[in-house]
């Protein structure tokens, strides 16, 4: 896919992009380069700050607005900062961040700022129930907010088990491991809604069941079709529509259910692999138009860690399914 960078002077991944006061606002991972060898667990992606960029248009120029939080101001984060979302809500802005905690667990905590282009304050600890990686906030018509998230491998959602309605972090799970064989269910992302504050969790963090055409849930081994991270919620014509990254099958994949909490219906791909092993995305409506923000390694030849924030446009066609448009 050869669109181009929206942003040239630094490397930029993950975008969440959000309409705020007329404008487009990019939240994006700020990739750096580092000398950590690539493994599995995702260890060379070793982000220390946010920036926040924004556009008055698709076409038009992009405003980087510097950097809005840096790691050091994370008082319970100790690295990784990795993707995040922002939502807006009484006035104010709040940005999602995940990072490693100092046990080397990934949470996910919140942000908060008067203005969309920050800068943001860290709150103290992260949000108490949170874990693994990749949260994408939604805020409903009627003002309901939820919190999508989740992770497999170097997101530890594999490391996470229900016990006694309780999720336990399970350390003999870390590294690439996930359920396989036959009957085995693929693990699901999780969502939670958002206390009207908007700062911690209203409800227990619950699984958010993808479906088959079949109405089954989605098979461990249906790489292809599982979900592995990059959780994004949007809505369309009354229906939502909660897409994602399949990790090791390189896809962007979109499943439409009647709630926010789910279940949702596997429909399809809205992108094909990118050049670089992760894939994420955005999607959001401007200008009675649909777009769809997401991430290559073309202005970085393929460095996998050093990506760069592209935008297409998308269409829907008469049942909903969505393509991209040429
Ligand atoms: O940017 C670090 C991680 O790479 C993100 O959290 C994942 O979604 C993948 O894009």
């Amino acid at each position: 896919m050869s669109t181009f960078p929206l942003i040239n002077h630094i490397y930029t991944a993950d975008p969440s992009a959000h309409v705020f006061n007329n404008k487009i606002y990019i939240y994006p991972s700020h990739d750096r380069e580092t000398d950590i060898q690539f493994n599995d667990n995702g260890d060379q992606y070793d982000m220390v700050d946010y920036h926040v960029f924004s556009m008055e248009s698709i076409s038009g120029p992009v405003t980087d607005h510097g950097v809005v939080l840096s790691l050091t101001d994370v008082p319970w984060a100790s690295k990784q900062l990795w993707a995040p979302d922002a939502a807006t809500k009484n006035g104010k802005y709040y940005l999602y961040l995940p990072a490693r905690d100092y046990d080397g667990v990934f949470r996910i905590g919140v942000a908060v700022a008067e203005r969309p282009e920050g800068p943001f304050r860290a709150e103290k600890s992260f949000i108490p129930g949170s874990y693994s990686i990749d949260p994408a906030s939604f805020v409903d018509e009627d003002g309901t907010a939820y919190l999508y998230f989740g992770g497999i491998w170097g997101g530890q959602l594999q490391c996470w088990l229900k016990d006694g309605g309780e999720w336990v972090f399970d350390p003999a799970r870390i590294g690439p491991q996930e359920p396989s064989g036959p009957g085995q269910i693929a693990l699901h992302p999780r969502v939670a809604q958002l206390r009207g504050d908007m700062l911690g969790f209203e409800t227990p963090v619950r699984e958010l069941e993808i479906l088959d055409e079949n109405g089954s849930p989605i098979q461990a081994d249906d790489h292809e079709r599982r979900f592995f991270e990059a959780s994004w919620m949007h809505k369309y014509n009354g229906k939502y529509y909660f897409s994602y990254s399949t990790g090791d099958t390189h896809y962007i994949a979109y499943a439409v259910g009647e709630s926010p909490w789910g279940p949702f219906r596997y429909r399809g791909r809205i992108l094909e692999p990118v050049l670089g092993w992760t894939t994420h995305h955005s999607i959001v409506e401007f200008g009675g138009r649909w777009w769809i923000f997401f991430h290559d390694c073309e202005l970085s030849k393929g460095v996998n860690h050093l990506r760069s924030v592209k935008v297409r446009e998308i269409g829907y066609d008469v049942t909903g399914g969505i393509s991209l448009v040429d």
